[in-house]
């Protein structure tokens, strides 16, 4: 630190500088980002809640209100009439909370310690923090033909140590949603909690559902889902850090309460403590914005340009891995090696993200990806082929 003050105008340059080296979502070359720039009416609400402290609810009681009617409406999307949960930084946090709830309820009921969570091969890195942070072991899934977890498999691996079993809606890799209601009917027979991870399916499966997309049931629908991860900073254009835990019942927050005794409220299920209303209010504020047909409006446009894309690669002879089921879409070329391809692609100035199973190009064909970026990028492709 400078010993004497710098005047603001200096600092603002030199931070304007180092802003000019990030890459903005506005020029459509980031491809595999599941984060967009948020709608600017929620970064206006944000700003005025930048001082809100949820880690201490009594004292910030209208934003604490917020949070509790945000939860209960994304509980709603999702057939739960009371929902219990958080606003919290991100799907990594939301699903830390959910198998720490997981753990906390085997432990308190079924006297499990040192136990093992079941997840398909392709979820989100998150669980292995949560898994490594909780004490857990984890126990692979296998995937079936179409990359999506084997509920055979599944049933084999449950053992008396299971304490969770974790399906996703809306892969992180290839945007495929698991058989959850198969997952569910398991839960049920085995007693055994079951998370559903819809960080990123979560803001758009209902709403393609409104547009007449068949989908199983994926959600509290479902009497073994006990939690579901949702994050409104992926396809529900809140700012980060928003993402959210949704609990079925109380007693999940209860089993991982801590004392909290020189708060104004005695208990905390948290793992951060003191933690920012802003994304809360901003949250809350762009799904009122928007509304189901905002979001159904949304949801239907990123599906056409999922389409068109993916159209449009198959007449060039690119190779999709999967039919994409949500707007993701995952390609490879017939004969030149992926990485190849992600540096030919890089070389013209595109930020590519490849997905590791299978290997392939993986563009996420979030709000900030218009069709003129596409065309250019189908003009690329087509060049390279
Ligand atoms: N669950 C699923 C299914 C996810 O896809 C992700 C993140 C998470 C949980 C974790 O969420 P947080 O990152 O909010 O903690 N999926 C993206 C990924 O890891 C996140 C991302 C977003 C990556 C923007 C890059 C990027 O530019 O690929």
């Amino acid at each position: 630190m400078e010993e004497k003050p710098v005047d603001k105008e200096l600092i603002l340059k030199e931070l304007a500088n180092f802003q000019s080296q990030d890459c903005k979502y506005s020029e459509g070359r980031i491809l595999g980002s599941m984060c967009t720039e948020a709608h600017p009416f929620a970064k206006e609400v944000f700003c005025k809640f930048l001082d809100s402290n949820l880690g201490d609810p009594g004292l910030f009681k209208g934003t604490k209100s917020i949070e509790d009617k945000v939860i209960n409406s994304i509980g709603k999307m999702f057939s739960l009439d009371n929902a219990y949960g958080n606003i919290v930084t991100g799907g990594t946090e939301a699903n830390i909370m959910a198998i720490r709830a997981a753990r906390n309820h085997a432990k308190k009921y079924k006297n499990i310690s040192n136990g093992e969570i079941i997840l398909p091969r392709s979820a989100h890195f998150s669980f292995k923090k949560a898994a490594d942070m909780l004490n857990l072991k984890i126990v692979e899934a296998n995937l079936d033909d179409n990359f999506k977890i084997d509920v055979n498999s599944v049933e084999e691996k449950i053992s008396d140590k299971t304490v969770a079993i974790v399906g996703i809606a809306g892969t992180t890799e290839l945007g495929l949603i698991d058989p959850i209601d198969k997952l569910s009917d398991i839960a049920l027979e085995n007693n055994i909690y079951l998370h559903v991870d819809a960080a990123f399916g979560g803001f758009s499966i209902p709403f393609l559902k409104r547009l007449g997309y068949k989908f199983p049931d994926f959600d509290f629908s479902l009497p073994g889902v006990c939690s579901m991860t949702v994050d409104p900073h992926k396809m529900g254009l809140a700012p980060i850090p928003a993402g959210g835990i949704i609990f079925r019942k109380e007693e999940y927050l209860d089993v991982m309460a801590i004392n909290s005794p020189y708060l104004t409220v005695k208990k905390q299920s948290t793992i951060v403590g003191t933690r920012l209303g802003a994304s809360t209010a901003a949250t809350y504020a762009i799904m009122k914005y928007f509304g189901k047909e905002g979001y159904t409006k949304i949801a239907r446009n990123l599906m056409d340009n999922t389409i068109f894309f993916k159209e449009e690669l198959k007449k060039l002879g690119y190779k999709l891995i999967v039919e994409p089921e949500l707007n993701l879409v995952s390609f490879n070329h017939p004969d030149m090696d992926t990485k190849q391809l992600a540096n030919e692609l890089e070389s013209r100035n595109w930020r590519v993200s490849t997905s590791s199973c299978p290997v392939a190009i993986r563009v996420v064909l979030m709000n900030h990806i218009k069709k003129e970026h596409l065309k250019e990028l189908l003009k690329d492709l087509k060049e390279i082929y």
